[in-house]
């Protein structure tokens, strides 16, 4: 059921004394990484439990530095650089909020994700290095079919502050970290940026790799280790973490009761989730959920000629009713998803340096007592979620995924 959102307009007590704190956030977002700048989430199941948009105040916010106080009335956007085809120095242009506002426009959904999303769990490993935000050159945006937008409004308001307004770039079915908020320039150019954080953030380096090894290497500058696709992945939402159930005279009289497995999946390049599936044995057999993909009804569609291609880019949901006996003899429950390429997510971790790209199936462990005819049940997630000790000081990062709907620039 969806909570009240509505409760945003409070000073975080972890603001107070940094450069954000004009800012109000949503009580129930949960601080990740240090006290300032401000990356937070919303509690999972509150996530979810808000369906498929979720609410600007719950969306997951991943800042590396203060918010900028920008102005409807004096933001710019310059256009600027060399075209290469023709050998130009571009003639800038200098675009005021309502000259973009007056272009046409469209309106779709867009999940977005950080790479450093299950991050947490890598940690669980070995402690992986805090991450800092980069800037990307993006000729990706020449082809159509990627509907790369210059967005204004999120959920048909304008774009909060925390959330780049007035003015963002989003690149569908990239990682979060190659899609700049705060947008006041493009350059177009030939070269790759040189900005610091373009080599050393948003890279899954191999993992025997930990960063004096890079540095000594100067493994950064490979390009082989740059991220900007999105991967395939799933994660159980319900149960949740800590989530508890007693049941008593179980085996002489609930044997019949069901038990509902919920969580969501995402993958890259515009592609369709086409199915999650649930193992209760360790992998050894798997049972598949059911979908629940709202854009299926309305998704972006690009005319070629008589040929309409359809792009995905939001996340799916899914859900398997199960009867509660099957978790007597199951130690752990899996999921994981395949996309319309066959891709589908590896089985174990892989550690590496920048703690990135987690997407080994999500596994959720089941503690069963029995006493008698009472029937105990506990599920623990493979991290415990947020900062439940109500500080700022959290540097784990696990920075999840929300989507929304973006009215966009089609210029
Ligand atoms: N200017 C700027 N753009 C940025 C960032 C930032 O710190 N500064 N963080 C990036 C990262 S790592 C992510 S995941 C997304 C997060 O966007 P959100 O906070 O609106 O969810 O913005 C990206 N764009
Ligand atoms: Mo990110």
């Amino acid at each position: 059921m969806a909570t009240n959102i509505t409760n945003t307009n409070s000073i975080d007590p972890c603001d107070v004394g940094t450069p954000d704190d004009w800012i109000s956030r949503h009580p129930e977002m949960v601080h990740l990484s240090k006290k300032y700048p401000f990356n937070a989430e919303s509690p999972l199941s509150l996530l979810i439990d808000q369906g498929f948009i979720t609410p600007n105040p719950l969306y997951y916010v991943r800042n590396h530095g203060p918010v900028p106080k920008l102005h409807w009335d004096t933001h710019r956007l310059i256009v600027d650089g060399y075209d290469d085809l023709f050998l130009l120095i571009l003639k800038p242009l200098n675009l005021s909020m309502n000259n973009i506002e007056k272009f046409p426009y469209k309106k779709f959904s867009v999940t977005l994700v950080c790479a450093g999303n299950r991050k947490k769990e890598l940690n669980m490993i070995k402690q992986s290095k805090e991450s800092n935000w980069d800037s990307a050159a993006v000729k990706w945006c020449l082809n159509d079919i990627n509907d790369i937008i210059l967005a204004y409004k999120m959920n048909c308001e304008r774009l909060p502050p925390n959330h780049s307004y007035p003015l963002r770039v989003i690149i569908p079915g990239y990682i979060g970290g190659r899609i700049v908020k705060w947008l006041s320039r493009i350059t177009i150019s030939n070269k790759e940026s040189n900005s610091y954080y373009h080599y050393h953030d948003n890279r899954v380096l191999p993992s025997e790799y930990n960063v004096d090894q890079a540095n000594k290497k100067n493994i950064w500058y490979n390009p082989n280790y740059i991220i900007n696709y999105l991967n395939i992945n799933s994660v159980i939402t319900s149960s949740a973490y800590n989530e508890y159930i007693l049941l008593l005279n179980f085996f002489n009289n609930n044997n019949n009761q069901m038990y509902n497995l919920k969580g969501y999946a995402y993958t890259d390049s515009g592609n369709k989730i086409t199915h999650v599936e649930i193992s209760l044995d360790d992998g050894k057999t798997w049972i598949l959920a059911k979908l629940n993909q709202p854009e299926l009804d309305h998704p972006v569609v690009l005319k070629r000629g008589i040929n309409p291609i359809p792009r995905y880019w939001c996340w799916s949901f899914w859900s398997l009713t199960i009867p509660l006996y099957s978790f007597i003899r199951c130690e752990e429950i899996s999921v994981r998803a395949w996309d319309a390429t066959q891709n589908t997510q590896p089985r174990n971790p892989t550690w590496n340096v920048l703690g990135m790209m987690n997407n080994s199936h999500f596994r959720v462990k089941i503690n069963t007592i029995v006493q008698g005819s009472e029937f105990h049940l506990i599920f623990e997630h493979p991290i415990q979620p947020g900062n439940l000790s109500g500080e700022c000081n959290d540097v784990n990062t696990s920075i999840t995924t929300s989507c929304s709907v973006l009215e966009i620039s089609d210029s």
